[in-house]
């Protein structure tokens, strides 16, 4: 009898390992424990379905700006992104608005709403140019001149530490630290951005890379941040690793594409760069993610379900990618998420009834167990 209950016992216990998520670990092996909860929560999403993203959802849209409990895709659907995008441009220059307007202090605390809801925080950085002082897409050489035998390095150290200090300024109301995911130099297959293709070599972007990544955890114990890699376009699996910083040091793998989803025309070749970027992930063990897309005023009436949805669907399971994010609702002639009267409105709300895709009340909090 004890001998049987015993061997039961073991069988239960072998099966419920079986079917526990594996845990993820982030590349900063100091991570706080909120950190890995995501990352791992992450890849757990990735195998159901695909979250829902919307850059600055929570500060403005189209026509207005900064009102509580306001967003866009809320007025559209009643439910909130689960992702929502934020850029930390012109926080490097100590400045308290981003290069669109939106304060850091706001910023901040919209971040801790997205957290205490459970989704998540993506951040991107249109750095200004540390040499000619110009935007992100003023492409004279700086990578070299901020690496650290260069000219500027300590201009690039005092950014570090404002950059530090703001994502270590990130509570909850435990004071935990808010765990975001961190996506700089992106788009960096392309040639538009200071530290893109062409505007310095491989060597020197990964240098760059890493040497963020070190300073940031190692230096300024900033243990709160997952890191993602995240390319434009690509057409092969080496275009896409062109600037890949190592496994060591990329938790996140995604890609920007506004161009293979313009209608369905070019389908096949969004699908074949969804799939070959699920494939390197899940090679690599790391989350994959659509982390910028979107077509600039949506048109198309039926782009959500006919275009976006169509290739998503198509896309073989690796698993998939654990969210999808369109770019920002700045005004009535750019934007990339449709407001109540839009003319995608309707498919818009078709998308979201699909069970693939998760919008905030979709998702359980992404910070425990
Ligand atoms: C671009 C545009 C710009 C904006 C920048 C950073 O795609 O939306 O207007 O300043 O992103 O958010």
């Amino acid at each position: 009898m004890k001998i049987h209950f015993l061997i039961l016992l073991g069988f239960l216990l072998i099966v419920s390992f079986l079917f526990l998520p594996v845990y993820a670990e982030p590349i900063d092996i100091r991570a706080t424990i909120e950190t890995r909860n995501l990352l791992t929560n992450l890849r757990e999403i990735a195998k159901k379905g695909i979250m829902f993203g919307h850059q600055d959802a929570l500060a403005y849209g189209v026509n207005w700006k900064n009102k509580k409990g306001r967003s866009d895709v809320k007025s559209v659907v009643g439910d909130f992104p689960a992702v929502v995008g934020w850029d930390i441009g012109h926080l490097e220059l100590g400045r308290e608005q981003n290069l669109d307007s939106v304060s850091f202090k706001d910023m901040r605390r919209w971040i801790k709403k997205v957290y205490q809801s459970g989704g998540v925080n993506t951040i991107s950085w249109h750095a200004d140019n540390p040499i000619s002082g110009g935007s992100s897409w003023e492409t004279s050489p700086a990578v070299v001149s901020i690496l650290p035998e260069g000219s500027h390095h300590h201009i690039y150290l005092a950014w570090l530490d404002r950059l530090a200090g703001f994502f270590l300024s990130l509570k909850g109301n435990r004071g935990e630290y808010i765990p975001v995911v961190f996506r700089p130099f992106h788009e960096q297959t392309g040639s538009w951005f200071w530290w893109g293709r062409g505007h310095c070599t491989k060597e020197q972007y990964i240098q760059l890379w890493q040497f963020t990544i070190d300073y940031l955890t190692v230096v300024k114990n900033v243990h709160n941040v997952l890191y993602a890699y995240s390319t434009d376009v690509f057409n092969s699996r080496e275009e896409y690793l062109m600037f890949y910083p190592g496994d060591d040091y990329v938790d996140i793998l995604g890609f920007d594409d506004y161009h293979s989803i313009k209608s369905i025309e070019t389908l096949d070749v969004f699908v074949k760069r969804l799939n070959m970027l699920t494939s390197i992930a899940s090679e690599k063990e790391k989350v994959a993610i659509f982390s910028e897309t979107g077509l600039e005023t949506i048109p198309d009436p039926n782009w959500w379900t006919g275009v976006l949805l169509n290739g998503l669907h198509k896309m073989e399971p690796k698993p998939g990618i654990a969210w999808v994010l369109v770019w920002r609702n700045a005004w009535p002639s750019h934007h990339y998420a449709p407001y109540p009267g839009h003319v995608s409105g309707d498919d818009f709300k078709a998308f979201y009834r699909d069970k693939k895709i998760f919008f905030l009340k979709d998702i359980p909090s992404l910070y425990s167990k």
